[in-house]
């Protein structure tokens, strides 16, 4: 009888929450085997569980529900009330957000983090603009360079098709003299298979995750920087969330932050190892290619300095005082 009961309430008041549940539907765009993604799902499931059942969050990985161009207008205008995007796509609107795609700047975890902690200021201030909240942000591994054949300097990359993710990627393509196409991760298999790119910029996770080798040969580890995923809420969505329920939402998405980071650092070395079982040669770039590339990364952060005015320097002196 008791038993009976207790099954009786506590059905009850799933009930109760279950009715109270909002029911979020959130895009990603990188596939659900991604450590981004698999994250993405255990927030979902840290949400529900510090928000008392009040949000309930189901995950679209892999362009699903919107493809990864489309999540930050889908977030901003509410067609979805939260979604994850690699947030340096948005510097084509706004250079602020190519903070974490200047070469060399930051090529380590930890520095990474050191970047990260000195740009979430003024990166949160241009979200607010645009309507956005940020919850939390997680590193790719450090990137490099994919091709079919080996590369000692841009003498080998003039005129190669290479696909870029964002606006930096195709200013380093660009300055290599190849010719960048941008397209996104769960398309660059396709685009790799038909030639529409015979390369790309990335790290060790894409191109275990889209299988290259079966197209391409070379890997130079490079690792100039680390972009990073972030997920972000509407902030009309937020801001109309009782305090109780944004501290849940924070709570979880904290503590998915570092646990999201430390995954990228832990696999960073395990994925070299995947593409060298299947084929690849996963190298570090040549001295020739290596001073070319140090030579753009140094002109980009100039550029972006220029670019981003007083919030720019801000982060960099920052940055640079830690
Ligand atoms: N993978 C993503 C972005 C950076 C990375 O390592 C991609 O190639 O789309």
């Amino acid at each position: 009888m008791k038993k009976v009961l207790l099954a009786a309430a506590s059905a009850s008041m799933l009930f109760a929450s279950a009715a109270h549940a909002e029911k979020w539907d959130m895009p990603m765009a990188y596939s659900a085997t991604n450590f981004h993604s698999e994250h993405g799902v255990m927030f979902a499931d840290k949400v529900r569980e510090y928000t008392n059942g009040k949000i309930d969050i189901t995950i679209h990985p892999g362009g699903s529900l919107f493809g990864g161009g489309d999540i930050k207008r889908a977030v901003q205008t509410g067609q979805a009330p939260i979604g994850e995007r690699i947030m340096s796509a948005h510097a084509n609107e706004d250079a602020i957000y190519n903070w974490d795609n200047l070469p060399f700047l930051a090529t380590t975890y930890a520095d990474s983090e050191k970047l990260w902690q000195a740009a979430k200021g003024p990166v949160n201030k241009h979200l607010n603009d645009i309507n956005l909240v940020a919850l939390y942000t997680c590193p790719w591994p450090g990137q490099g360079f994919y091709f079919k054949k080996e590369v000692n300097s841009a003498k080998d990359v003039a005129g190669v098709k290479l696909r870029s993710y964002n606006a930096a990627t195709a200013t380093v393509i660009e300055s290599l003299g190849g010719t960048p196409v941008q397209i996104e991760a769960a398309e660059l298999t396709q685009a790799l298979a038909t030639g529409v790119a015979d390369g790309f910029i990335s790290s060790g996770s894409t191109g275990y995750d889209r299988k290259v080798w079966e197209h391409l040969s070379h890997y130079y580890k490079v690792s100039a920087w680390q972009p990073r995923n972030y997920v972000m809420v509407n902030k009309g969505v937020w801001d109309g969330l009782d305090a109780e329920t944004q501290a849940g939402l924070q709570k979880a998405a904290d503590e998915i932050g570092a646990l999201c980071t430390a995954k990228s650092e832990e696999l960073s070395l395990w994925y070299y190892e995947q593409l060298e079982a299947n084929g690849m040669t996963v190298v570090d770039a040549g001295p020739e290619f290596f001073a070319e590339l140090e030579a753009i990364g140094a002109k980009m952060q100039a550029d972006w300095l220029s670019a981003t005015g007083e919030d720019g320097k801000a982060i960099m002196d920052a940055y640079k005082g830690m």
